[in-house]
């Protein structure tokens, strides 16, 4: 009879939200409630799915930052599988290796939680014996291999391996417990359930290797489609895999070309064709977008000039496009040159004056050096998120802003 079971990872529930961009506060609600939505639903996978067990490959917290209603949400959840005899297995990663909650917290008893020694649990099923592998290292920072502390395959059964690992490296995410592939294969394993890195990768070959990646994504930097992954064992060992999605809400970005857009009306109708085409595919409940127009000229000008209007429009686009959201509207493309009257002569100064002022530029990066030290710890990165140049486009948008209203409105 085949072994069949959800491998998951990176759930980090309850995580604090990180993006500045969520300023809505609806939207933030529902991207922080997200996580718990999702393991909600996984837990209805496993059951709609009658697997045998849920493998959840660490972080599934976010450190001591989440508290004990975070812990008793989890403990009710993972009480529903323990109903229906699915068993569980949770290695903790370096966001949850120190948290106290999965200490403190008294866990159904289908839960199995690997300690900082590497352990075997195996199950004895009609003509399969199932061996799985765990370990949660104590430690945050993990700057060597786990492998040599996983023991070796059992005989006659079917060997998974539970790991933290960044593998080789991957960017945005911390060295921890850094394997190679090639160290995986040679273990004689049949499957390693992998997390960390929080997008889906899979290996195929023998054992197959996959990291499922974080199910829910919680801003732009986690955009795209995510999913747990759902897995087959045969009797001889051979494995399955597809990928289920289950989040409520996907991230994406979204460029739109407007150069050819013939004013505001038919800008915006564009916007609406660009959002519903975004909005097609996307399995999630809510879609959050961020934005890119292209603009020249005289559409330009206004797009930057009413940007609050255009922000507003877009949402209103997207609320009946369908549940999706704006993270941020970003004017891209050229800014209408300015060559005669007043306003050219301004364009003129600025370009040959101020701009190209080394003594400007040393101003503008003190007064940007002051602006970020007086802002408070968690926002002092939000400048690392603005667009380069920043001079030029400021002047940019200031002779926008002086440039008359065309024809066209
Ligand atoms: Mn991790």
């Amino acid at each position: 009879m085949a072994f069949r079971f959800v491998h998951t990872a990176d759930l980090h529930l309850d995580s604090p939200l990180r993006s500045l961009a969520l300023r809505d506060p609806e939207l933030a609600a529902l991207v922080a409630g997200a996580s718990r939505q999702v393991l909600g639903r996984i837990v209805d996978l496993c059951l709609a799915e009658a697997v045998d067990a849920l493998i959840i490959a660490g972080d599934l917290y976010d450190g001591d930052a989440t508290s004990m209603k975070t812990a008793r949400f989890l403990a009710d959840q993972l009480g529903r599988l323990d109903a229906a005899g699915v068993r569980v297995f949770i290695i903790r990663g370096n966001h949850d290796a120190a948290s106290r909650i999965t200490r403190e917290l008294t866990l159904p008893d289908a839960v199995h939680v690997f300690g900082a020694r590497a352990g075997v649990v195996t199950l004895d099923r009609p003509g399969q014996r199932v061996a799985l592998h765990g370990l949660s290292f104590r430690d945050r920072h993990a700057p060597d291999s786990l492998l040599p502390r996983f023991g070796a395959p059992l005989p006659d059964a079917v060997n998974i391996g539970i790991l933290h690992s960044s593998l080789g490296g991957a960017e945005g995410h911390d060295v921890y417990a850094p394997v190679r592939l090639s160290e995986l294969r040679g273990t004689g394993f049949d499957y390693w359930a992998l997390g960390h890195i929080h997008r889906r990768a899979v290996h195929e070959g023998r054992p197959l290797v996959v990291m499922p990646g974080i199910p829910q994504g919680r801003d732009m930097g986690e955009a795209g489609e995510t999913s747990v992954t759902l897995v087959t064992v045969a009797d001889d060992g051979t494995c399955s895999h597809e990928a289920r999605p289950l989040a409520v809400v996907e991230f994406a970005r979204c460029t739109v070309d407007l150069r050819r857009a013939e004013g505001w009306r038919d800008a915006l109708e564009r916007l609406r064709a660009a959002m519903s085409a975004a909005r097609a595919p996307v399995r999630a409940d809510h879609l959050v977008l961020r934005l890119s127009l292209m603009a020249t000229g005289a559409l330009w000008a206004r797009l930057s000039r009413d940007a609050d209007l255009l922000t507003t429009e877009a949402a209103r686009i997207g609320a009946a496009v369908g549940n999706t959201w704006i993270d941020r509207v970003v004017l891209d493309g050229a800014a209408p040159a300015p060559s005669g009257g007043a306003l050219g002569e301004l364009s003129r100064i600025a370009a040959a004056d101020v701009l190209a002022s080394p003594a400007f530029a040393a101003e503008a990066e003190a007064l940007r050096a002051a602006l970020q030290r007086a802002l408070p710890v968690d926002c002092r990165n939000a400048f690392d998120m603005l667009e380069p140049d920043l001079a030029p486009r400021g002047v940019a948008e200031v002779l926008a802003r002086l440039t008359p209203e065309g024809p066209e409105g």
